[in-house]
């Protein structure tokens, strides 16, 4: 065993002291920041914030410190947002869709059918169109970090199968809070129930609404179809996620501190889109196999013409209208 001299055990305990001075130095400056979404904590968007808190903590030898709040704990997505503008919170993720009353030029990626295929809107949203979205946030005391995949969104009821709008006339379907989708549900002959997605199982069950629209893997996890067994493959719309900080929070952070909190949104989207894309197909193979009635023939164009009133209504700001061309002229 070395035994150490004097000199040597000053200078190990001088070097203890310090480390332990500059662990305390460290603590004081940790930044805790708190993030919300409504899925569980294996759901891809869940998994895709766990990415970017391990890279945040990483980065920084544990500086920042990125905790996620699964399952809903903060609140709905309507909620969560309003609370990050004020500072409640600092990061969500939530649809675009509730954002939509926030931010007028999130609405455009609401709208049915304007995306042709994933690729497509993947293109859309890592170009400079998805910046300029992202960006638009600003203003309104939010701050747009990233975007993540949701799929596409399809019908489905506890009724029976629709083929056609005309199968839609009069149903109760819950739609998020957003103003295009309540008008998208009219165009299609339904009235449309806002609410929040934590709401829609029991509602459901208890028959105060007769169906809902969401991609295979929220239709699955959410167990919605043990009620609504009913899924016709429509895929009216892809609206993305939005992972969004609170800019007051955000202007509490130094330069260097916002760049690396960007960067790990960033990077934490291939890992999201690479989780996305199997679940998606799991969450199929799932429903197909609960025995759920499935109508994946469906003829999109009577759908696609019902919603031209809705286009002529949002696309009245001329800015709004050059968005969807520059977004349909992307190949
Ligand atoms: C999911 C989406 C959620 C939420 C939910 C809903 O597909 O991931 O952000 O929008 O749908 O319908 O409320």
């Amino acid at each position: 065993m070395r035994i150490f001299n004097r000199p040597e055990i000053y200078s190990l305990l001088t070097g203890l002291c310090l480390s332990g001075l500059s662990v305390s130095a460290m603590a004081e400056d940790t930044i805790n920041l708190r993030a919300a979404d409504i899925h569980d904590a294996d759901y891809p968007t869940v998994r895709g914030m766990a990415s970017m808190a391990e890279q945040l903590s990483e980065e920084t030898n544990g500086r920042i410190n990125l905790k996620i709040y699964s399952g809903g704990q903060l609140g709905d997505e309507k909620d969560t947002l309003e609370i990050a503008i004020f500072g409640g919170i600092d990061i969500t993720r939530t649809s675009l869709a509730p954002l939509n009353s926030i931010v007028p030029e999130t609405g455009v990626f609401s709208l049915p059918f304007l995306f042709r295929s994933t690729e497509h809107m993947r293109k859309v949203l890592d170009g400079p169109i998805g910046d300029e979205i992202l960006a638009s946030l600003e203003p309104h005391g939010l701050i747009g970090l990233a975007f993540y995949d949701a799929g596409a969104r399809s019908m489905y009821n506890t009724k029976h199968p629709i083929h056609t709008p005309a199968d839609m006339e009069g149903m109760k379907i819950r739609v998020m809070n957003s103003n295009i989708f309540v008008d998208m549900i009219a165009a299609l002959g339904g009235n449309a129930t806002p609410m929040g997605f934590g709401q829609v199982y029991e509602s459901l069950a208890l028959g105060t609404i007769d169906g809902a629209e969401n991609n295979w893997p929220s239709f699955e996890y959410s167990r919605h179809f043990e009620v609504a067994p009913f899924y016709s493959v429509t895929q009216h719309v892809m609206v993305p996620e939005g992972l969004v900080m609170s800019r007051y929070r955000w202007e509490q952070l130094s330069d260097e501190d916002q760049q690396l909190i960007r960067k790990a949104a960033k990077d934490s989207v291939p890992v999201m889109r690479r989780l996305w894309d199997a679940r998606v197909e799991a969450s199929r193979e799932a429903i197909i196999a609960a025995g759920v009635n499935i109508v994946d023939d469906i003829d999109k164009q009577p759908f696609i013409d019902a919603m031209a009133p809705l286009y002529e209504e949002y696309l009245q700001d001329p800015a709004l209208r050059n968005l969807v061309e520059r977004i349909r002229a992307v190949q």
